[in-house]
């Protein structure tokens, strides 16, 4: 198993205030600068970014006013030496949004769904990533009724076919997940991003990002998921959290819930290699509603330090014992056998 060091990222609206849709934040808004200034301090490597994230107020501003934004921002990226691990297009908060963004019944507002996704590929051009991420948060429907799948699934690929139009390098990353905000998404798991890359322009630019709890959201392993992904040569990001099963999207900790899931997450990113094309560890993590302000930052600092203990444990399991216990069936000892290595005895 080829050893290698892992790089890691979060965004900067994993430093949240703790607004839930019962209360308010308990924490107080900070900055950009202050933020980017945290992920230097906790020593991670990049950070990802929403088109707004990097352009703030981008649906106000002009092309040539993006672009001289984005080019600011790469120059304080570099300077700080931070990769921007992605961008991606934040199709949920507009009013164009309500019903849906590349798939709303209103044609202007899909217009303007893919305008914005073309100025989000612009700015990660500047910033040097050629990864878009397309977390669909409103593609889908509350009402079965009112929208028709299968157009749908076709205005997905038409908006795809534009992106990968007009950039010849850039790589779309669909992030699945199957509800919230929808009652169901039109590409609620990998397997639905990855069969629909095939009607696409450029099947092998659409490829796809796994989120443990979104996985968890559709019933399903995240490690199966990772697998899945890698046999396609198609995991170009991750966001690592977990998820105590079918609720909200928690976004908890990595490992906080189900630490066998966590492991087995590790086991198979290492078996496959992720990282060695250049890949990021991201945290998709959110602080407790609970947390105090001082200790703002630990949900990503445990978040990798459980992980990087992870890695060892990945590492250190006996795997000659365990393909013995296979090989005579015996999956009772072998369980015993992962318990006492995660319990450490
Ligand atoms: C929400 C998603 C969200 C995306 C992010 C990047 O459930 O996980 O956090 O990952 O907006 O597009
Ligand atoms: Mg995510």
């Amino acid at each position: 198993m080829a050893k290698h060091t892992y790089k890691f990222c979060f965004g900067p609206w994993n430093i949240s205030e703790g607004q839930d849709p019962y209360g308010p934040p308990v924490r107080p808004p900070q900055t950009f600068d202050w933020k980017l200034a945290q992920l230097k301090k906790l020593g991670f490597d990049a950070m990802m970014f929403h088109d707004d994230d990097a352009v703030p107020d981008i649906d106000s501003k002009s092309e040539t006013q993006i672009r001289k934004e984005a080019k600011d921002l790469r120059k304080r990226l570099d300077g700080e030496g931070i990769a921007a691990e992605m961008v991606a297009p934040r199709l949920w908060f507009a009013p164009q949004t309500v019903d849906g963004a590349y798939t709303s019944n209103d044609p202007k507002c899909r217009r303007y769904a893919i305008d914005r996704s073309l100025r989000s590929i612009d700015i990660a051009n500047i910033l040097g990533t050629d990864i878009l991420v397309l977390w669909l948060a409103r593609e889908g429907s509350y009402i079965r009724e009112s929208k028709n799948a299968r157009h749908c699934l076709e205005r997905l690929v038409e908006a795809f076919d534009k992106m990968l139009a007009h950039d010849k390098k850039i790589r779309l990353a669909i992030e699945p997940k199957p509800n919230e905000p929808m009652d169901h998404a039109y590409l609620p798991t990998i397997g639905h991003a990855l069969a629909i890359a095939q009607l696409t322009r450029d099947s092998t630019r659409v490829g796809c990002l796994i989120e443990s709890a979104h996985a968890i959201l559709a019933g399903l392993d995240p490690a199966d998921e990772i697998d899945f992904a890698m046999a396609f040569g198609k995991l170009w990001s991750l966001h690592l959290n977990d998820q105590n099963g079918l609720k909200f999207d928690q976004d908890k900790p990595f490992g906080s819930n189900n630490l066998r899931v966590a492991f087995n997450q590790v086991r198979a990113l290492e078996r496959n290699g992720y990282g060695q094309s250049g890949e990021y560890v991201c945290f998709d993590v959110h602080p407790f509603r609970t947390t105090k302000t001082a200790h703002w930052l630990k949900h990503l600092d445990n978040s990798r330090r459980t992980f990087l203990s992870l890695v060892e444990k990945a590492r250190t399991f006996d795997e000659q014992k365990a393909q013995q216990l296979i090989a005579d069936r015996n999956y009772q000892d072998l369980d015993q056998m992962v318990i006492e290595h995660l319990m450490g005895t």
